[in-house]
């Protein structure tokens, strides 16, 4: 009989933890089906593999990658670690609670190292189109090999999209924005703060990239820092030089005018506006459209396309758990996909999903949102043996790291937290994060080491 086929588009986290659930199996001895993975970058870790590359790549497609130079993790570890390869596995000693990212990006390939799974995954390969056979129930994906110029096509039984959504900007308009003299961009296309030395800032957003950039260029030097925001003001304790004021209403040369009246000259204007769930890969029937939320429409259990479960979706929620969640949701759809855990009828799939979407309408407070997603990853959890973990405790963590977000934003990720995967309490850091202007993972694994030992010589 032929094997079935499974294709997963991706290798960042969440197509990674796919890859890994297969290999759990494997090593308990199930027969598990035949897998590819495609990828469009050269190397696998997604958003955490750092591109120095804006605009396009060497072979002319958008450039993944968001993330840039000097980023630390914005949430504790201990909030993400995997619960099948700890910290402690890993690094063999304590860290500290917030790690660079090619700290991050170390532990993500560390686990997947273990294995052989970089044999499943076609890199430099682009998924361009995907159409799905009724009377077969097959799904065919035309591909790209980037390296050669070649296109050819693939049958799956299954598809995976697990390409991100982190990575195509919302870029809104603002009247006499053509007109501004400095730099205007998206987040996205963020590399660090080093350009914006000496500078006064605009940064337009209220969320995760405009806290993280404008708290990195304030670190950095920038002269002064302003947040616009639309909705609510991030609200926390600024500091000098970073303010935030309500949003922008149009530019007159480089003068910024605000809803409040008020006006001011700037340097650059970065657009913090968040990104599109986008994928040019699938037709419309088939494309996943929401907003960045908790809880995307047309997923049951967050995952399994409703009008077609066999099209499975990973991370496309709006995140506060990450690569617990991803794993958690790569575990169940594993055993969907090899018969071990059966779907109900597809109008008791929509009643559970609008119970959920009933429930995220009426969250209020940022802890309202980690008891969501705790709720929902307890429900993944009771389904697959994903090795269990305690999520309640997880949750705690969450609301002290909004706490302490809200108390100091400069000096939050100085703190520890207690790893629910081993019980180990993160270590402080060597240097705290105000002063530590460098990010690679040999100065923030070993200074402490070779400290010691320049004095002992
Ligand atoms: P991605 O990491 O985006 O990976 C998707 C993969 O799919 C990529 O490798 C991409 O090349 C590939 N792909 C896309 N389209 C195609 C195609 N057509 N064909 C083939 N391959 C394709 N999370 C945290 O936990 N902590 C943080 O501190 C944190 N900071 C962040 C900072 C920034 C600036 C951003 C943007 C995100 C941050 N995140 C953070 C969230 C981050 O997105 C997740 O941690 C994680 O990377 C999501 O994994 P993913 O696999 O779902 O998506
Ligand atoms: P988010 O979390 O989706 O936030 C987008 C922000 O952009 C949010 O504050 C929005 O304000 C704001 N926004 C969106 N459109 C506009 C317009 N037109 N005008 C003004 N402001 C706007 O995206 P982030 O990039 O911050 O975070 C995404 C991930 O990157 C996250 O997981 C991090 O880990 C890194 P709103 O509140 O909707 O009014």
């Amino acid at each position: 009989m032929k094997k079935t086929r499974i294709g997963i588009i991706g290798a960042g986290p969440s197509g990674l933890a796919q890859l890994r659930a297969f290999e759990a199996a494997k090593k308990e001895g199930h027969d598990v089906p035949e897998i590819v993975c495609i990828e469009k970058q050269s190397n696998w870790g997604g958003m955490w593999n750092y591109s120095w590359r804006t605009g396009v790549g060497k072979y002319g497609e958008p450039i993944h990658g968001s993330m840039y130079k000097y980023l630390w993790s914005n949430g504790p570890k201990e909030c993400l670690e995997f619960s099948d390869y700890s910290f402690d596995e890993h690094f063999k000693k304590p860290i500290s609670s917030y790690p660079p990212r090619p700290v991050l990006f170390d532990y993500i390939q560390g686990r997947i190292k273990k294995n052989n799974v970089r044999d499943y995954i076609r890199f430099d390969t682009t998924a361009r189109w995907v159409s799905f056979d009724e009377e077969s129930q097959k799904f065919t994906v035309v591909l790209d090999d980037l390296k050669i110029d070649k296109t050819y096509e693939e049958e799956f039984d299954y598809l995976i999209v697990a390409s991100g959504h982190f990575s195509t900007p919302n870029m809104p308009y603002f009247k006499g924005i053509e007109n501004f003299p400095g730099q205007v961009m998206h987040a996205h296309d963020f590399r660090g703060a080093d350009p914006y030395k000496d500078q006064n800032l605009l940064i337009i957003g209220s969320s995760y990239s405009a806290e993280d950039i404008g708290v990195q260029c304030h670190k950095h030097g920038a002269k002064t820092v302003t947040l616009s925001y639309r909705s609510n003001p991030i609200g926390v304790n600024w500091p000098d030089g970073i303010k935030e004021v309500p949003l922008l209403t149009h530019f007159e040369n480089d003068i910024a005018h605000f809803k409040d009246g008020t006006s001011e000259k700037y340097d650059a204007v970065i657009m913090c506006t968040g990104y599109q769930h986008k994928f040019p890969f699938l037709p419309d029937e088939m494309r996943l459209k929401t907003k960045n939320n908790l809880y995307p429409d047309n997923l049951y259990k967050g995952v399994f396309f409703n009008d077609l479960p066999r099209l499975i979706y990973l991370g496309m929620q709006d995140q506060y758990y990450t690569f617990n969640m991803f794993d958690t949701q790569a575990w169940v759809a594993r055993d969907y996909m090899m018969g071990r855990y059966k779907l109900p009828s597809k109008k008791e799939r929509r009643y559970d999903i609008d119970k959920w979407l009933k429930e995220n309408d009426t969250l209020q407070s940022g802890n309202d949102h980690v008891d969501f997603q705790s709720a929902y990853i307890k429900d993944l959890l009771a389904i697959s043996d994903y090795p269990d973990f305690n999520v309640d405790k997880v949750g705690v963590m969450f609301k002290e790291w909004l706490k302490d977000k809200d108390e100091n934003i400069l000096t939050y990720r100085d703190k520890t937290y207690q790893s629910v995967v081993t019980g180990t309490m993160a270590e402080t850091h060597h240097t705290e994060w105000m002063d530590e202007l460098d990010d690679s993972k040999e100065r923030y694994l070993y200074q402490n080491e070779s400290e010691e030992e320049l004095s002992d010589t």
